[in-house]
C-alpha cells in the first residue's frame, strides 16, 4: 500500500515533468502544479498506470458545490412548545416570538432569542440572512435576469424592502441580538452553541460546527433543516452560484500536455468514481478516520453532485440495512451515522445531520434538487473592469445601508 501512495504522490507532484514543460507547466486555482525540474520523462519511465490505450478525453476541472441555504431549527423546542414547523415567513416569525417568550430551554429565565444573526448577513455561511431574503423572492449580492434579456443586481431589487422590514421588526422586537452589528459569524454562533437561539439560516455543514456544540452542551437539543419558508407560502428558491475552483492551463510548449489529462483521469478513476483500488489508498488519521490522502492534490475534479449522491446512497443503505454497495468515502459517513444511531450522538452529530435521513441538510437539498428550485447567479464570467474598480465599494455601501434600515 505504501508503495502505491508514494507512486501516486510522486506522479501528482511531477506533473510538470511528465508534461515536459517544467516550471511554467500547468497550474490551477489551488496553486501551480509546475514543481518539476524541467526534465522530460521517457515513455519507459512513465508509470504504466498512466498509459491509456484509449483516446484521452478531457476531464472538467470545476466543482459545483453550491452554497445552499436551509433553515436550521431546534426541533425539541418546537415540540416542547407545541408549535408547527414554519412554512411561511409569518409562521417563522411566530416561532421566533415563542422561542423568545416561552422559556424553551426551561431554565425559568428570560434568556432566549429567536434567531442567530450577525453583521455580515449577506454572506452565506451560518447565521446569515440570505435564505431569509430568498423567502421574500429577493436575491441580494447575485445577478438575476431582468425579464428583458439583461442582468440586474439582486441587492437593488424591490423585493429586498419586505425582507429588510421583516428583519427590522425582528431587531425591534428583540428576536435577534441587539448588538449584532458588532458580531461576526463566529461570535454570533455562540447563541446557537450555548442554546440561546433556536433558529439559524445556514449551509449544509452547520451541523459539523457550530450546531454540534449545542448538543455537547445539551444532549436533549436537536437541530433539523427545513426548506426555506416563504412570504407567499409557495416554495422559496435558494440562491446559489456555480463554484469554479480552478482551471488547468497547459503551456503550449509542453511536449506532453495529455499528461495533465491523464492525471485528472487517474484521480477520477481512483477517487471520484471509486474503483476497486480505492481502499488501497486510504490511510487512517490520528482520529481513526479513513482518509484519502491525496484529497488536496492540485489536479482533481469532482463529480458535480458528489455530496448529494453520498446522501442518496446512504439513505438507500440505511433503508436496506446493507452498506455493501457503498464506496469508502460513503462508508465513512455511513459508519458515523451508525454510531449516532447506537447512541453516540455528540461525536457523530455532524454525520447524521449532514448526510442522514432524518431532516438532514441533504434531505432539504434533495428537495430543492427534485423540485428544480435552485436560483443560479446569472453572472458567470470574470469581473468587468468597472466591477474590479467599484464592486467592493458597492457591496460595502449595500451592507451599510441595509444595516441602517434594520437598526
Ligand atoms: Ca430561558
Amino acid at each position: 500500500m505504501k508503495k502505491k501512495l508514494v507512486l501516486l504522490l510522486a506522479a501528482a507532484m511531477a506533473v510538470g515533468s511528465l508534461a515536459g514543460c517544467g516550471d511554467s507547466g500547468s497550474g490551477s486555482g489551488d496553486g501551480g502544479a509546475g514543481t518539476a525540474d524541467g526534465g522530460t520523462v521517457t515513455d519507459e519511465e512513465v508509470d504504466p498506470r498512466f498509459k491509456y490505450d484509449e483516446p484521452v478525453t478531457l476531464t472538467s476541472y470545476f466543482e459545483i458545490s453550491p452554497a445552499i441555504s436551509a433553515d436550521w431549527n431546534q426541533e425539541n423546542w418546537i415540540e416542547k412548545l407545541n408549535l408547527e414547523m414554519p412554512k411561511t415567513m409569518d409562521e417563522l416569525y411566530d416561532v421566533m416570538v415563542a422561542f423568545r417568550d416561552q422559556d424553551p430551554d426551561g431554565n425559568g429565565q428570560d434568556d432566549t432569542i429567536g434567531m442567530v444573526f450577525h453583521n455580515n448577513f449577506l454572506s452565506a455561511g451560518l447565521g446569515d440572512a440570505v435564505g431569509l431574503f430568498n423567502g421574500f423572492g429577493a436575491y441580494p449580492a447575485i445577478w438575476v435576469k431582468d425579464g428583458e434579456d439583461k442582468l440586474k443586481y439582486g441587492s437593488i431589487m424591490e423585493e429586498n424592502k419586505a425582507a429588510l422590514e421583516y428583519i427590522a421588526k425582528m431587531y425591534q422586537e428583540g428576536l435577534i441580538d441587539q448588538d449584532f452589528s458588532f458580531n461576526d459569524e463566529v461570535k454570533a454562533s455562540e447563541a446557537a452553541a450555548s442554546g440561546r437561539a433556536g433558529i439559524q439560516y445556514g449551509l449544509m455543514w452547520n451541523a459539523n460546527w457550530p450546531l454540534n456544540a449545542t448538543v455537547q452542551n445539551d444532549p436533549e437539543a436537536d437541530w433539523v433543516t427545513l426548506p426555506l419558508p416563504s412570504a407567499t407560502g409557495s416554495e422559496a428558491r435558494p440562491q446559489t452560484s456555480p463554484r469554479i475552483t480552478g482551471y488547468v492551463v497547459v503551456n503550449k510548449k509542453c511536449e506532453h500536455p495529455e499528461a495533465v489529462v491523464r492525471l485528472l483521469n487517474f484521480w477520477v478513476d481512483k477517487y471520484a468514481y471509486s474503483g476497486d483500488e480505492y481502499n488501497d489508498y486510504l490511510v487512517e488519521d490520528a482520529n481513526g478516520v479513513l482518509n484519502f490522502p491525496l484529497h488536496w492534490v492540485m489536479l482533481k475534479a469532482w463529480f458535480p453532485l458528489k455530496n448529494l449522491t453520498i446522501h442518496q446512497h446512504i439513505v438507500e443503505a440505511l433503508e436496506k440495512n446493507d452498506a455493501s454497495s457503498l464506496n469508502a468515502e460513503e462508508l465513512v459517513s455511513y459508519n458515523d451515522i451508525q454510531k449516532y444511531l447506537s447512541g453516540d450522538i455528540v461525536t457523530s452529530y455532524g454525520g447524521m445531520k449532514t448526510f442522514g435521513n432524518d431532516m438532514s441538510a441533504f434531505d432539504t437539498i434533495q428537495h430543492y434538487y427534485d423540485d428544480t428550485l435552485f436560483l443560479m447567479n446569472e453572472f458567470t464570467t470574470g469581473p468587468t473592469p468597472t466591477m474590479g474598480q467599484k464592486m467592493s465599494t458597492v457591496t460595502d455601501k449595500v451592507m451599510e445601508y441595509y444595516t441602517k434600515v434594520i437598526m
